[in-house]
């Protein structure tokens, strides 16, 4: 009750922010994109994580706002990104709870259509589990999210434990390999596992980014690997959007 009054509260007084995390291509090191992500400024409690207040309101009336909050302020700053750099790219992260309700389906298709986005300039990251629960349903969100031009990527990719079949059922542009399979990579091993899901995502033509990448050893390696772009601590943390226009301009 008190988080989600206070998400009421923030969502009225303006105490929410996005960060964002550049997602850089391997090969050069250029940002090629960005995630987004939802920061809550309390001006008495400080900062809040999204881990400790959106799975509270995903059981509230309160995601469909909050998810729109988001998705219309990373459509602002992706104009004054691709201002800077055109074929600049912006991933939200939409939860399951938001995923299948009509609402937040249809805002987003309009919001897309109507902001008159260069197409594929916004993403859409959700998760295997919160997919496959509603497989029919989703098939049809997705099918129109993607007609309105924006893409899907699969959030934490390898860690749902569901059969790979969805992969071939759902319109899907890639995958971001969670970063649990990042830590674990071994530059003198062969490292099979991660092999096998880069193969398949080639075979699938499906982009790739892998998440959570902390060292210059796992960089190195995922990138030896055939990964294209990568995402982590080790290359940026998440920045407002002002120091991301900075990094662009160099
Ligand atoms: O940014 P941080 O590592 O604290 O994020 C923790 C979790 O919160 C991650 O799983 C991330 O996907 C999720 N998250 C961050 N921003 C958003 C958002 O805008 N909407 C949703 N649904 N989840 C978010
Ligand atoms: O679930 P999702 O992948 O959306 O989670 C994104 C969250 O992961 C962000 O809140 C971000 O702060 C966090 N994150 C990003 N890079 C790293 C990293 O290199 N290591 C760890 N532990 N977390 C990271
Ligand atoms: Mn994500
Ligand atoms: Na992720």
């Amino acid at each position: 009750i008190e988080v989600i009054q206070g998400v009421r509260t923030a969502l009225e007084q303006g105490h929410f922010r996005l960060e964002y995390q550049p997602v850089l291509d391997l090969n050069d090191g250029t940002p090629r994109g960005a995630e987004a992500l939802l920061r809550w400024h309390d001006p008495e409690r400080g900062m809040i994580p999204p881990g400790l207040f959106i799975p509270i309101i995903e059981d509230s009336d309160l995601i469909e706002p909050v998810t729109e909050w988001v998705a219309r302020q990373a459509v602002h700053d992706l104009k004054e990104l691709q201002a800077l750099q055109p074929s600049f790219v912006v991933s939200i992260n939409v939860s399951g709870a938001a995923l299948h309700q009509e609402s937040t389906r249809d805002f987003l298709t309009e919001l897309s259509r109507t902001e008159n986005l260069p197409r594929h300039g916004l993403s859409i990251e959700l998760t295997e589990t919160s997919m496959i629960r509603h497989l029919d349903d989703c098939r049809q969100t997705l099918k129109q999210w993607k007609e309105a031009g924006m893409n899907i990527w699969i959030d934490d990719f390898g860690t749902g434990y569901s059969s790979l079949s969805y992969l071939h059922q759902l319109p899907i542009n890639g995958l971001k390999i969670d970063r649990s399979f990042i830590r674990e990579l071994d530059p003198d091993g062969s490292n099979s596992l991660i092999a096998t899901i880069l193969t398949l995502a080639e075979s699938m033509n499906l982009h790739v980014v892998a998440e959570g990448i902390e060292t210059e050893t796992q960089r190195e390696c995922i990138r030896r690997l055939g990964a294209r772009f990568g995402q982590g601590f080790g290359l940026h943390r998440p920045m407002p959007l002002e120091a991301l226009k900075k990094l662009l301009e160099h």
